[in-house]
């Protein structure tokens, strides 16, 4: 790896393109994040900090990844994956740390967890060490997935955010939509980039799976950071 990447990049090469912004936006996301704890109100210190870890990880891996791309044109799936197995816990975190104030408990961080390594690790095995099964890995993926989403939408974190402050409810309401939408652009990505012989082949070359991964984790790290944050300046 260079510390410095000479390699050039072709202005039609949108996959490096949206590397290379991604490590620039996700660089500033967490200087922003860290610099404003300072002016944050003590009970929302820990959810900002939280917000600027996960950019931060993102930030080095995306430097990496960038690097990987450019001089090899390959998708960096390795890293890509390492990045995961570290932030969506920590997403996972934030949540709870959310749900926290409306007295939710510590197994539901751990289910929340349990299920996201679950999904990485099959989503893993069908990208990178079993291939031509992908459909399957991708189905069990999913399950986990929607585990998630159900406990969200109606699980306990839905059931807790209840009988909350509107502060916490509105945040439960956006977490919602981050699980639910922003998350699902991931399922997309996958099928782009396992589409071969697979009952999804029509999808294959309908885009660039690190496009479309390089745009969720945009949305979901820096995004719902931003949500936090905005949460954490609300006046109830
Ligand atoms: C910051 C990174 C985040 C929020 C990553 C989230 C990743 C997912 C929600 C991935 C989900 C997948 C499926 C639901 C099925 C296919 C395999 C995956 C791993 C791409």
């Amino acid at each position: 790896m260079n510390l410095l990447t000479m390699l050039p990049i072709e202005t039609n090469n949108y996959v490096a393109f949206t590397f290379f912004i991604g490590t620039m936006a996700m660089m500033a996301a967490s200087v922003f994040f860290f610099f404003e704890l300072s002016n944050t109100a003590a009970e929302w210190r820990t959810s900002i900090l939280v917000s600027g870890l996960i950019t931060f990880i993102a930030a080095v891996h995306y430097y990496y990844m960038r690097d990987y791309n450019l001089s090899t044109g390959q998708s960096p799936i390795f890293f890509r994956y390492v990045d995961w197995i570290l932030t969506v816990p920590l997403m996972c975190v934030e949540f709870y740390l959310i749900t926290k104030k409306a007295g939710a408990k510590i197994g539901l961080l751990w289910k929340l967890i349990f299920a996201s390594v679950i999904m990485l690790v099959t989503g893993y095995f069908g990208e990178a060490v079993d291939k031509s099964h992908a459909a399957i890995w991708g189905l069990l993926s999913g399950l986990a997935y929607f585990y998630i989403v159900y406990e969200v939408w109606m699980g306990d974190v839905a059931k807790l955010s209840k009988g909350s402050t509107p502060a916490v409810q509105k945040a439960v309401g956006s977490l919602l939509k981050f699980v639910v939408i922003g998350w699902a652009i991931y399922p997309i990505g996958y099928m782009i980039g396992t589409a071969d012989g697979q009952w999804y082949s029509f999808m294959k070359g309908m885009g660039s799976m690190d496009i479309v991964y390089n745009i969720g984790d945009a949305v979901n790290k820096i995004g719902f950071g931003l949500v936090i944050y905005s949460l954490s300046r609300s006046k109830d």
